[in-house]
């Protein structure tokens, strides 16, 4: 595997989910695929959770892990080719990734939606530039507009916690002070999209997703309708994705947060959010506080999600040259 951007490159979904679960048995059983091998986690933005999932995923693996955090500590980096660069940006991205990629195996990149401009963030602006001039395997750890690693997680998570064959999930927007990204909804529609299950998406008007990540799910404005019968509820805030809106916040009405009456509409839905969330606006206390509440074993698969990525990049490794194999970026 030379990229992890989208659920298309995992090949085979069921196949993927059942490599998860046998590594999650067998955390420790490719110890030797690792040996020698360095994983680069390159950060732009915050995190919890991907940071922490991703090194110990890499330690299952007998890896060696580095973290970078560009904004803390390291040469403010430009974006933008053709710039003069007077301003507060020591270094271009163009030297920076490839001389990231010298010192390792395979890049992380984590690297925020800017809202600045849709038609970059869509194209994935910064992500593409580490898997073109990096010379290295490239996994988003939520990029502009997916966190596939996050989805899979989900999976694997739905997987585990189902209670019938082909589940109803339920994709619902939630109210928060902040515009978000879409990549969280972007990645949790694509994956549902192509798993064994009824995917309904339910938000208020003006918030709908980028059509090709929607596809051909069910999308229901009345809230309460689409909890009916849902064996899963996935809450999630996002800002618009619309031209003439993007990146805004259209609305934050409390009527969409997750609360137990809506929770008593579904055949016993599992709730589930993939963290940080914030408690009463986006879910109750008691929501996220019940047995149906499954937000941390959620968030411990992201270690094994984070896993079979990591191990089926370095089962693609080719052998490493003497002279270095690094690009230079042109
Ligand atoms: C981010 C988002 O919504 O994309 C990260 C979620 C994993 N959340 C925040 O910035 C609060
Ligand atoms: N869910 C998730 O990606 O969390 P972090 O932002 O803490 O990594």
């Amino acid at each position: 595997m030379r990229t992890f951007t989208n659920v298309k490159d995992l090949g085979d979904l069921n196949a993927a989910i059942l490599e998860a679960l046998e590594v999650k048995k067998n955390r420790f059983n490719y110890k030797a695929l690792g040996e020698n091998k360095t994983v680069m986690l390159v950060f732009f933005n915050s995190s919890l959770r991907t940071r922490l999932s991703s090194q110990k995923a890499a330690m299952n693996l007998g890896m060696n892990s580095m973290v970078l955090d560009v904004n803390q500590g390291a040469w403010r980096l430009e974006t933008e080719r053709g710039v003069v660069m007077d301003g507060d940006k020591t270094e271009h991205l163009l030297e920076a990734i490839p001389v990231m990629g010298a010192y390792c195996d395979i890049i992380g990149v984590r690297s925020f939606a800017q809202f600045e401009n849709k038609a970059d963030d869509y194209s994935e602006k910064v992500l593409n530039q580490f898997i073109k001039y990096s010379g290295r395997p490239v996994f988003s750890m939520e990029s502009a507009i997916g966190h596939p690693l996050q989805a899979f997680a989900d999976l694997i998570t739905i997987e585990e916690f189902k209670t019938k064959p082909r589940p109803k999930v339920v994709l619902t927007w939630a109210p928060h002070p902040k515009a978000l990204p879409q990549a969280v909804p972007n990645s949790f529609a694509d994956f549902m999209n192509e798993a064994d299950v009824d995917f309904v998406i339910t938000h208020p008007e003006g918030y709908e997703l980028d059509p090709q990540f929607v596809r051909g799910a069910k999308v229901e404005y009345d809230q309460k309708k689409a909890f009916e019968d849902a064996g899963f509820i996935y809450a999630k805030n996002w800002s618009a994705f619309r031209d003439d809106v993007y990146g805004q916040i259209l609305s934050k009405d409390m009527n969409w947060t997750v609360d137990a009456e809506k929770m008593s509409l579904t055949d016993s839905a599992f709730f589930m959010h993939c963290l940080p969330v914030r408690r009463n606006m986006i879910v109750t206390d008691e929501v996220i506080e019940s047995p149906q509440s499954i937000v941390i074993p959620e968030a411990a698969n992201r270690e094994i999600s984070c896993q079979v990525v990591l191990k089926r990049m370095l089962e693609g490794l080719a052998p490493k040259s003497p002279e270095g194999d690094f690009a230079v970026a042109k």
